[in-house]
């Protein structure tokens, strides 16, 4: 296609409960949505999946609007026939900001496959016509309140449970859990960075509770701190926020600082960084699942197609739209079973409703154009 306009916006989803992690508390997400646009009319939409502070990764809303609309858009618009694999190396100059280059990516993926009337499942080699899915459960105010929180996602038919824990909130919640739900019950545990190698004593404690994996205990740099817990727990490590490519997801295999990896697109760059992930991590005999982001249907339509991959072998944080918000700017997205099943529609299988927009943009949307 030859893009000639994109627009950026925010919108702003109350989250149904407030989301606690070891790195902060969300009431609400707010969304940064691309827009393309090519020549003979092809429209295509992406989601950035940056939070409003620089606390998960480097990168933030405002931050990444910014690098869209000033350095990436004009790079784009130079290139006379752009398609869905062209965008990363054109941005390649521009160092840094995966998760605003994966958003750009996904807009002009889905702007290619609806008008070649593909979806963006059988695209990346999608086995699977549904899959199943997690909820990830915050950091709750008492061990009462969690015990319910899981009580309903498991009466739901949630295929996995994941808990997020800190310091102060791990073994306790992590056992009454397992107690209270039994053994058949797939369990995991997300740190976000909040220990460090001084706690691998206290860390391996948790092996007592059959937990599937154990997500990001420490800083996202420290490869040779997870190799050392790795070797010296029986819980599986996997790491979230210290693969951002499928170079780091090697360097981690190869250091064995991870035996499972969470594969999120927007960290990695774009869905066809998170597909050359998948292909590495299954050549390793490394099993694979989807993380989120707390995305709206934009975001949740493209991760369930890439959870459709064969690698994708474990239940992913794609929860039902319920599960965040009231209301969305899709089409909500139902648990069936275990399972949510994968958009078949062209591209991601999903357009905004512009009514949703309209009520829960934060701001006019920013129009670019290509200059004439
Ligand atoms: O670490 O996986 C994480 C949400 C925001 C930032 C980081 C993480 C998460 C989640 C939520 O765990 C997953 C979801 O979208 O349901
Ligand atoms: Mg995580």
């Amino acid at each position: 296609m030859r893009l000639v306009e994109a627009e950026l916006r925010t919108v702003a989803l109350p989250l149904v409960t407030p989301f606690r992690t070891s790195l902060g508390t969300q009431t609400v997400r707010n969304a940064l949505l691309v827009r393309v646009l090519g020549a003979d009319g092809e429209e295509g939409w992406g989601e950035c999946v940056a939070e409003d502070e620089p606390t998960y990764s480097p990168e933030y809303l405002e931050g990444a609007a910014d690098v869209i609309r000033r350095f990436f858009l004009p790079a784009l618009f130079a290139v006379p026939d752009l398609d869905a694999a062209g965008v990363a190396p054109v941005l390649a100059h521009l160092r840094g900001y995966p998760m605003a280059k994966a958003a750009v990516e996904m807009a002009v993926l889905d702007a290619v496959l609806k008008a070649g009337d593909t979806a963006l499942a059988v695209h990346l080699g999608g086995v699977r016509d549904r899959v199943r899915v997690g909820v990830s459960v915050g950091i709750a105010p008492t061990l009462d309140e969690l015990l319910d929180t899981v009580d309903r996602h498991v009466s739901a038919g949630y295929a996995r449970i994941k808990l997020k824990i800190e310091p102060g909130w791990d073994l306790e919640p992590v056992r009454l859990v397992r107690e209270t739900f039994g053994a058949a019950l797939m369990l995991t545990a997300d740190a976000n960075t909040a220990y460090t190698p001084a706690d691998a004593r206290h860390l391996s404690r948790l092996d007592a509770y059959d937990l599937t994996l154990l997500e990001q205990p420490y800083a996202p740099d420290d490869l040779y701190g997870h190799a050392e817990l790795a070797a010296r727990m029986e819980t599986p490590i996997c790491l979230d926020e210290s693969i951002t490519s499928a170079r780091d997801a090697a360097r981690a295999i190869r250091a064995r600082a991870c035996s499972i990896i969470n594969i999120k697109p927007g960290r990695v760059g774009g869905y066809l960084e998170a597909r050359r992930i998948h292909d590495l991590a299954q050549a390793n005999g490394v099993p694979v699942w989807c993380g989120g982001m707390l995305e709206t249907g934009l975001g949740r339509a493209a991760n369930l197609a890439l959870a459709a991959l064969p690698g994708f072998t474990l239940p992913g944080d794609i929860s039902a739209t319920a599960r965040y918000y009231d209301r969305d700017i899709t089409r909500p997205f139902e648990l069936a079973g275990d399972s949510m099943e994968v958009p078949v529609g062209p591209g991601i299988g999903v357009t905004p409703d512009p009514e949703a927009l309209k009520d829960l943009g934060v701001n006019s949307p920013l129009q670019v154009r290509k200059p004439s």
